[in-house]
């Protein structure tokens, strides 16, 4: 049975398959081919397990302190992983969800276009989810926000507050590990308890049966959504600075909405910057592309061309 590592905790591997959280402890040669993987086993890895029956022959030990009443099974393999981060440690993160509010806090452009930049570096599609949608002004914003469906990245308008878009969301995550960013008072929190909404399978629960806070560790675990996917639950992902590979003349790279644009720019190379006949600029200038979204990859090329200060 296959199945998605959501936490480890107090010596055991919680994974949930086909809509059940086993606790787990790994099939003894495994335990060698876990020292040549990167990192271990991880939160996001996707495993094989073998459920066990009432009689556990001879497998009593291994599951000395496992919470008496949950289904119990062995990591027989680990899956191939599509990505994985080191910190947080976590595996097959497929998007991060990015929370924006439409009135307070106000967003702050410059930092959602280095989060993008960020992301897309690690190959972690960004999502926009503009919360707050019931509040006046909302609908500039998510105007303004349009400029980054031409970088092939989703706006979500959603109101936590009123529970409205919250099915668009739902399908959006089902199926997918996503992480969770946005500055503090945005509407993370509230988003998230709608989405785990009369949902069984919450870690927390796991951390109370194994009698332990679910507080006292701040390990990364995955909370199982109502509608199916998971969300992350770390705070890591808000101030992710660029990862320490990317240089100034690879930053256009991750602006697909440039990308089109530079094909016809005089040089291969062109950074959008100074260069003569650059499509980017003359896009600028035609109204084409947003002035505000130029001027803010001119303040990250000027960053990244400054090493020292690189943390925005
Ligand atoms: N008007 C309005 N307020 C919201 C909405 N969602 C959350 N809030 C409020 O915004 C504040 C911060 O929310 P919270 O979920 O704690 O944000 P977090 O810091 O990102 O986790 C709280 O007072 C929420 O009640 C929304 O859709 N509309
Ligand atoms: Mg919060
Ligand atoms: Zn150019």
């Amino acid at each position: 049975m296959q199945g998605t590592l959501l936490k480890a905790f107090g010596g055991f591997y919680f994974v949930q398959a086909a809509g059940e959280v086993f606790s787990c402890s790994l099939r003894g040669r495994l335990k060698l081919e876990l020292k040549e993987l990167p990192l271990g086993l991880i939160v996001g890895d996707s495993v094989e397990i073998t459920p066990l029956n009432e009689q556990l022959a001879g497998m009593e030990a291994a599951f000395a302190g496992a919470p008496a009443d949950m289904p119990k099974a062995v990591i027989e393999a680990i899956l191939p992983r599509s990505n994985y981060l080191i910190r947080p440690k976590i595996a097959n993160v497929q998007q991060c969800i990015i929370v924006l509010a439409a009135k307070h806090p106000k967003p702050d452009f410059l930092l959602l276009d280095k989060l993008i930049v960020a992301l897309l570096a690690i190959q972690i599609q960004p999502v926009i989810v503009l919360n707050k949608m019931d509040q006046n002004g909302a609908e500039k914003l998510l105007n303004e926000l349009q400029v980054y469906r031409a970088a092939n990245i989703p706006v979500l308008p959603v109101s936590a507050a009123k529970e409205q878009g919250i099915e668009a969301l739902k399908s959006l995550l089902n199926g997918k590990i996503s992480a969770v960013a946005g500055q503090s008072g945005v509407g993370k929190s509230t988003l998230l308890n709608l989405l785990q909404a009369n949902q069984q399978l919450a870690t927390g629960d796991i951390s109370r049966k194994l009698q332990r806070g679910r507080h006292t560790t701040r390990t990364v675990e995955l909370l199982p959504l109502s509608a199916g996917g998971w969300i992350a639950d770390t705070p890591g992902f808000s101030r992710l600075d660029f990862p320490p590979e990317i240089k100034a003349e690879d930053l256009a790279g991750f602006y697909p909405d440039f990308t089109a644009l530079a094909d016809g720019c005089r040089f291969d190379m062109c950074r959008h910057e100074n260069e003569p006949d650059c499509r980017v600029k003359e896009a600028v200038a035609a109204g084409e592309l947003s002035t505000e979204r130029y001027q803010r990859y001119l303040a990250l090329l000027n960053l990244l061309a400054n090493k020292n200060d690189r943390n925005y």
